[in-house]
């Protein structure tokens, strides 16, 4: 079952210097085959990705490492274990990719990733990331918002809300043989949630392209919902009329709802959601409204019972 609690939480300290130079290689080869096949230009060769600056950072906290950020993951579809992802991702091909928008929109469109690149507004943005499983991290995202992708399809008024769908190939991903998760993995947002500034698509980190196990290409980063939210290696994405169905929420719906913000004062079944490890700390931390967002985003739940919908 997924979501479980793990058998123990990595300690930076027992992070392999072997397993560290098998990601850098694999950073670097995935930059290396784009350059090579012509689709970044030779600057980018290792992966570099430029990004401005963002307003939208978490002040005062320090980033958790590349090792950290890339052999603490969840990752179903490359095993349940937080080391699964960094050692089975090197079968995932992310060239060529689309992204497939459509639904309640005038104009639906296949976006190639490298186009789409060129289309958006690339930003570092350092923000909180935290599990349902009470564990937290932060990350220099580089990405865009969503709504600057939503936009180029022209929502119609009956958009009411977007579903993500990322990729389910058997032949690249070894979890989909684990009936986990009704694969593929879903994920949605109500559509002011999908429009809001903070919502963007990240398609790197730490100055490079993402790393295959953080959701490469192309991933959804809502920073004040759990991390269940942000679906990785997107292929579609739909705007709909109805609340869509969520993988997490079909898998057990008494623990995970459709808003999923975070929310200490709602204890998942399992994990108490008022406080939270920092990923390479020891005490641990006390977690705030929406992840820390609240002044940002908690208009957009007015008057609505988020006990209820949680
Ligand atoms: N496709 C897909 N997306 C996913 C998941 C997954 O298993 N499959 N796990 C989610 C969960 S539970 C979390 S906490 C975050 C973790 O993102 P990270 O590994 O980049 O920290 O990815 C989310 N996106
Ligand atoms: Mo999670």
């Amino acid at each position: 079952m997924p979501h479980l609690p793990q058998s123990g939480d990595i300690l930076p300290s027992e992070i392999t210097p072997e397993a560290v130079y098998l990601n850098r290689r694999q950073l670097i080869a995935a930059g290396a085959g784009l350059a090579a096949a012509g689709l970044l230009p030779t600057a980018q060769a290792a992966g570099e990705l430029a990004a401005k600056p963002s307003r939208y950072n978490v002040g005062g906290e320090e980033k958790n490492s590349l090792e950290q950020i890339t052999h603490y993951n969840n990752y179903y579809e490359f095993g349940t274990d937080k080391d699964d992802p960094a050692k089975n991702v090197g079968t995932l091909k992310t060239r060529p990719w689309t992204v497939r928008v459509e639904g309640a929109c005038e104009k639906p469109q296949t976006f190639d990733i490298d186009k789409l690149l060129k289309l958006v507004p690339l930003e570092e943005r350092l923000y909180r990331l935290r599990c349902v499983e009470a564990w937290s991290m932060v990350i220099p995202w580089i990405g865009f918002p969503l709504s600057e992708l939503l936009k180029q399809v022209a929502p119609t008024s009956k958009a009411k809300y977007v579903e993500f769908t990322s990729l389910a190939d058997k032949s690249q991903m070894p979890g989909l043989l684990a009936g986990v998760l009704d694969w593929p993995y879903t994920e949605g947002l109500r559509i002011d949630e999908a429009m809001h500034p903070l919502a963007i698509m990240a398609v790197g980190l730490y100055g490079k392209v993402l790393p295959n196990q953080n959701g490469a290409p192309i991933r959804l980063v809502v920073p004040w919902k759990y991390g269940f939210k942000s679906a990785k290696s997107i292929v579609k994405i739909r705007l709909l009329e109805t609340q869509p169905a969520t993988a997490w929420n079909k898998a057990a719906p008494n623990e995970y709802g459709f808003y999923s913000n975070v929310n200490p004062e709602v204890d998942h079944p399992r994990w108490s959601q008022a406080t939270e490890r920092r990923i390479g700390e020891f005490l641990r931390r006390k977690t705030l409204p929406f992840n820390g967002y609240g002044n940002e985003v908690a208009g957009l739940y007015k008057g609505m019972d988020l006990k209820k919908f949680y």
